[in-house]
This record gives C-alpha cells, structure tokens and sequence, in this order.
C-alpha cells in the first residue's frame, strides 16, 4: 500500500517512521510519504490560505495549492480522503475497506479547513471514471487544530489491518470477529491476587464455555454502561 500525507505540517507526522509502520515500510508492505502543502506555493509569503467569502471567523485554505499539490500526487484508483469535523464518522469497517486498497491520499487541512471546491473537483466523473474516490471522514465530534492527528489514527487502524504489518494475525481475526456491535471484554493476567483485588474466578476454571459466556456477560454490561 502507498500513503501519501499532505500538509503544511509535515513535522507532525514524524511518528509515521517509528517502530511498527517504520518496520512494515523496511518489510516493503507500506510506503508512506509525507509532502509539504507549501512546496506548492508561489508568492514570497508562501500563503495556503485567505479570508472566507461569506466572511466570518479565521481563514479557509486556497483550493489552488490544493489543487496544484493533489494533482501531483493523484493516482488512478486511488482513494482520497479529506479530514474534516463534518465528515463521515470512521470506523472499524471503513478500516477495514481501506486497508484492501492500494494508494490513499490524505489532505490535512487547517484553519476553518480546505474550500469546499477542492472536494468538489476530485469528486466529479473525470476522476471517478479513473476510479479516483473522495471521502470526507471524521475521527469524532471534536475540534482539532488540522487533521494531522486524524489522518495518523487512520492511517494507524488500516495499515495494523495489512497482512504481515502486525506481529500477530490471530487477534486481527479474533478482534474482527468481535467488531459486530463492538463488544470488548475486560481482561486480566497474573497474579491472581493485586492489591487485594482478585481475578474473576471462571477465568481461572479453565472452563472454556463458561469463560466464553462470562466475556460475553460483561462486554455487554461494560458495553451498556458507556452508552
Ligand atoms: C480541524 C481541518 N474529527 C476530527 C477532526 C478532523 C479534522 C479537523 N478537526 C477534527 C480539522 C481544522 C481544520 C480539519
């Protein structure tokens, strides 16, 4: 899978290289880039943004460099995704359709975010004909300062979902299965005793149904309780 990040933040996604995604990227799995939104900039201020028609608060980024800067790095069949407060609200399975893809393209904007138009120009049938698919996606109903941070979680849960990226494929399997209503039970490991506090004792019977069932029990009741 190729990755390709742009922002006026580069820096910011510096932890792309680390550890886990840095190994997958030595094992060739992954490929990931990150690209300087301001490389496409042409005035002596290197300005991406300006006041928003309509007026109103903070500056809008200009759908120019956008433009200039996707269209550099835009692919057939590729996936672009734009972080953004209002987008769709992601979840394990659209990290699960996105890892079976093999280019995403991820715009970071800031400020009150990128014109409008910009979602608009990749989303017209000259680009959906080259299989080009755009995707407003949100990581939550909060604010952040751009969508660095968002695209990393993304970029995070699909790529983990890449055969031979994580270590162990038995708990993708086990977890995906699990992913219908998100159910997650609580989990515990020796010693049995911590702080007077004990391990519930089913877990300790070997009993493999009734482990089963009592996992299931108190997914639900944890489940029920953070509604
Ligand atoms: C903020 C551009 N759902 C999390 C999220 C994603 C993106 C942004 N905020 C929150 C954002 C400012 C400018 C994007």
């Amino acid at each position: 899978m190729k990755i390709d990040v742009i922002s006026i933040f580069p820096e910011y996604l510096a932890p792309l290289e680390l550890s886990l995604l840095g190994k997958a990227q030595d094992k060739g799995l992954l490929e990931i880039s990150v690209h300087d939104l301001r490389a496409h900039t042409s005035d002596n201020h290197h300005s991406v943004d300006d006041t928003p028609y309509g007026g109103g608060a903070g500056m809008v980024m200009k759908a120019q460099i956008w433009g200039d800067a996707l269209d550099t790095l835009i692919t057939d069949g590729c996936d672009l995704i734009i972080l953004t407060p209002g987008g769709k609200r992601f979840n394990q399975r659209m990290a699960e359709e996105l890892s079976t893809k093999s280019h995403l393209l991820f715009a970071c904007g800031r400020y009150e975010g990128i014109d409008d138009r910009v979602r608009q120009h990749y989303s017209t049938t000259s680009y959906s004909e080259r299989g080009i698919r755009v995707h407003e996606i949100s990581i939550g109903d909060y604010v952040l300062g751009g969508g660095e941070v968002a695209s990393m979680v993304i970029i995070e849960a699909v790529t983990r979902l890449i055969p031979g990226v994580l270590g162990n494929p038995e708990s993708i399997v086990e977890e995906s299965h699990m992913s219908e209503g998100f159910v997650e039970y609580p989990s515990f490991t020796k010693p049995a005793n911590w702080r007077e506090l004990e391990v519930p004792e089913v877990l300790l019977s070997g009993n493999h149904a009734a482990i089963a069932k009592w996992r299931s029990e108190a997914a639900h009741k944890r489940a029920q309780e953070n509604l």
